[in-house]
């Protein structure tokens, strides 16, 4: 048995079509139109809602922001098909409230979080982070959330818990595309982190983004956002985080070991089997004009969670 070819994760050498693009001409073409079925299929409760931001994190990076638009129509989220452009078209009438994410395992205090209560649980920090895609591209995205070991603290890990594992939500009636056969990987999806990196104050359960709630595209209303790693590792609308004592599987390494890894550290030395990982494709630039830098940049804060190990072996 072997879960189909990748469809998306492939295809870093093509250049991806400029989504945004299409959708101006769609928009001009048709503003009535798009109004009205807006008007028709969109809940209030699926409007974005403007967050308070506590304090600028001094993690931000000063590199210039992409653009709201752009970094919000080009995803990946196989859920919502495996094209850049369809989560933000499919996942428009996704519902997240009400919201339940579960924190459970080897912890002393078990908890299932409302999203007010994720909303309240910290005070929200608007983190200005470089994210870089194992396929190639990158964004600078200020998202807004607070340290998952703010969350992880709460509950308690045990001194069994030397990992941490992440679920998506997944319902086939939500997300029809959200199938092996058609997205290629195994759902729902699932991720995983070393309970030193989960720790990590880089590591960030984020609520938000320019500003605003998490459009459904970009995850909604809760996910992880891992900077110094490949996107695929900060999971989307996630249900549950579950603390554990070995090793979780993790949805790209199921389907194809050899080419993703655990640990999938931003790595411009380790290439991808079928192409390079030394330059990225900043967008909206079609080039891959833009040097990648070691742990994405982060190396100062990250590194020494790494000291002694092979990073070619663990990739
Ligand atoms: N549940 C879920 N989480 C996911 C994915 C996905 O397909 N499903 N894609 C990952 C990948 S490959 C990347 S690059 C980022 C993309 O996040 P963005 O669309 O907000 O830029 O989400 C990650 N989290
Ligand atoms: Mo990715």
């Amino acid at each position: 048995m072997s879960i189909p070819k990748p469809a998306g994760l492939g295809q870093a050498d093509v250049t991806p079509r400029p989504v945004y693009l299409n959708r101006r001409k769609f928009l001009a073409a048709a503003p009535a139109a798009f109004a009205a079925t807006r008007a028709l299929l969109a809940p209030p409760a699926l409007a974005a809602t403007r967050l308070n931001i506590a304090a600028k994190s001094p993690f931000s990076t000063n590199e210039p922001l992409t653009a709201a638009d752009v970094a919000t129509h080009y995803n990946n989220f196989y859920e919502f098909g495996t094209s850049k452009n369809e989560p933000a078209r499919n996942a428009q009438n996704f519902r997240t409230n009400p919201w339940t994410l579960s924190v459970e395992g080897e912890v002393a205090k078990p908890r299932k979080f409302s999203l007010d209560e994720i909303l309240k649980l910290a005070p929200l920090e608007e983190r200005i982070y470089r994210h870089r895609c194992v396929e190639g591209w990158s964004i600078v995205v200020p998202w807004i959330g607070y340290s998952l070991s703010a969350l992880l603290n709460l509950v308690q890990p045990t001194a069994k818990a030397k990992y941490v594992a992440f679920e998506s939500y997944w319902d086939l009636k939500q997300m029809p595309l959200a199938r092996p056969e058609t997205a290629g990987i195994a759902f729902p999806y699932v991720e995983g982190l070393r309970l030193d990196e989960a720790m990590h104050p880089l590591a960030l359960l984020s609520v938000g983004m320019y500003g605003e709630s998490l459009p459904p595209q970009d995850g909604a209303p809760v996910r992880l956002v891992v900077p110094w790693k490949y996107g695929f590792k900060g999971a989307k609308s996630l249900v549950k985080i579950r603390l554990v004592g070995s090793q979780p599987p993790t949805t790209w390494n199921l389907a194809n070991a050899h080419e993703y890894g655990f640990y999938s550290n931003v790595n411009p030395q380790v290439d991808h089997p079928r192409w390079s990982q030394a330059k990225e494709q900043r967008l909206p630039s079609f080039f891959k004009n833009h040097a990648t830098q070691m742990f994405n940049g982060y190396a100062d804060q990250v590194a020494g969670l790494y000291s002694g190990m092979d990073l070619r072996k663990n990739y």
